[in-house]
């Protein structure tokens, strides 16, 4: 499952939004560093695809895809150096897929801190650099000093050299020019800025009408950044799906930020969706872009991989349109695709297999 890291200055609502998309309620509070350990959470990604898949197939069950996100303590300018807590927490986004970094620009007198988003993302990133800096000098001097009698990792230490120069100076290596065989030499040392990265701009409620202005002004750090009422999110989040969706609606916010989240981290990690349905249940399932229609099988189970034939398919919207399973087939609207076919986005599959 993907893994979103949190990270962000304290009191920019790093907890806050944990709650909003897990529904959990870790500690939230208007002082700086309320938050000192981890917490993993699961989000459920709300779909209208399964939604009336289900409703079309009379689903006993709906299952959404979901995504992990950690919440950690804050970090602060000098964290590197053991400013605030330090910067030894940040080993809890090693195994994560993509950080997110949390960015305030709500006012709110009550809460200390600032509400520089753009500013924010260079204290962090910066942090960040300095931790990647120093995990790169211990494992330069350890692969330096084996390199002399094992000409193997010559290529790793290069790597490791490029590293060092772009970090010194000050430049995370997802904005670097470091290449992709660069980039998998490096995988060893557990860097943290070599994993996509997006950002959620947290506004106050006054600030609904400006969304544009401020994400423009990401748009030069290569950072997709958007914006997202934390707050207000994590308050929806405790009402019952009806009360959620009066709420947000209400404030023009459609179906929340859970969504737009989802599709962006799915969009930066490369991840697309097919579907399942049934009376059973209905289903939305996570895929490598790319991937063929026998590993999309085995998202499912690996017996389905290992014994693939081939797969039907058709499109979501197609299927709802002809309005049942049963009757896309005898009209020959299921399309018949093999072990070599690309699965898209939005596609209904049923995979025949023999174990
Ligand atoms: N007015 C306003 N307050 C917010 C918003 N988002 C969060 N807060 C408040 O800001 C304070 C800090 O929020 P948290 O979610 O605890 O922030 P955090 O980043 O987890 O903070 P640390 O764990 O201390 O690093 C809380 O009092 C929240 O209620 C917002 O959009 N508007
Ligand atoms: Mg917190």
């Amino acid at each position: 499952m993907e893994r979103l890291g949190l990270v962000g200055l304290p009191n920019s609502g790093k907890s806050s939004l944990f709650n909003a998309l897990t529904g959990a309620s870790t500690v939230v509070a208007p002082h700086p560093f309320s938050t000192t350990e981890t917490t993993v959470g699961s989000a459920r990604v709300p779909d209208e695809r399964v939604d009336r898949l289900g409703v079309m197939s009379s689903s006993k069950k709906l299952v959404y895809a979901s995504f992990e996100i950690v919440d950690i303590a804050a970090l602060v300018k000098g964290a590197s150096t053991g400013e605030g807590l330090g910067n030894r927490f940040l080993g809890s986004l090693r195994d994560c897929d993509a950080l997110l970094y949390v960015l305030r620009a709500f006012e709110d007198a009550s809460v200390p801190g600032g509400t520089d988003p753009r500013a924010d993302l260079d204290t962090l990133e910066l942090e960040l650099v300095l931790a990647d800096l120093a995990s790169v000098e211990g494992r330069l001097y350890r692969q330096g000093r084996a390199a002399k009698g094992d000409k193997s990792l010559a290529a790793e230490v290069a790597a490791l050299e490029h590293a060092e120069s772009v970090l010194g100076a000050g430049v995370p290596i997802y904005r670097s020019e470091l290449d992709e065989d660069e980039r998998g030499h490096l995988a060893p040392a557990f860097l943290l800025t070599t994993k996509r990265v997006l950002a959620v701009v947290n506004i106050g409620e006054d600030q609904l009408g400006e969304p544009d202005a401020l994400v423009a002004s990401f748009e030069a750090t290569g950072v997709d950044a958007l914006t997202a009422s934390v707050q207000l999110e994590a308050e929806a989040a405790l009402l019952d799906p009806e009360g959620r969706r009066e709420l947000l609606e209400g404030l023009g916010l459609g179906d929340g930020v859970v969504p737009r989240l989802a599709r962006a981290a799915y969009h930066c990690l490369g991840r697309r969706t097919f579907l399942t349905t049934g009376d059973t249940e209905s289903r939305a399932w996570t895929f490598r872009a790319g991937a063929k229609a026998p590993e999309c099988a085995g998202v499912i189970h690996s017996d389905l991989q290992r014994g693939f034939i081939r797969a039907e398919a058709i499109d979501w919207q197609e299927l709802l349109e002809i309005g049942s399973w049963t009757k896309a087939k005898e009209l020959g609207k299921l399309r018949v695709e093999g072990k070599d076919y690309e699965v898209a986005d939005g596609d209904v599959l049923e995979i025949r297999f023999n174990v």
